[in-house]
């Protein structure tokens, strides 16, 4: 499955790249996406190894906050 998260607190790229860093090196999860203008990633997990709030999880132990945003399922537009 695939969900988007909203995040606060990066403040530049390499903020990005770590949080993407983290999310593909957990189990189960397929790809992230982190998008530092959009304050967003993109990820796709297999829902049966990892769930939303562990990844929420994984985000905020960084110093960041995130949220699963509200509309679930919806595709990657592009950045
Ligand atoms: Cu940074």
């Amino acid at each position: 499955m695939r969900r988007e998260f909203h995040i606060k607190g990066m403040h530049c790229e390499s903020c990005a790249v770590e949080i993407r860093e983290q999310l593909e090196t957990t189990a189960g999860v397929l790809k992230a996406d982190v998008n530092y203008g959009g304050k967003t990633a993109n990820v796709e997990f297999d829902d049966a190894v990892v769930q939303e709030k562990t990844l929420v999880k994984k985000i905020q132990d960084l110093g960041y906050q995130a949220t699963v945003a509200d509309e679930p399922q919806r595709e990657a537009r592009g950045a």
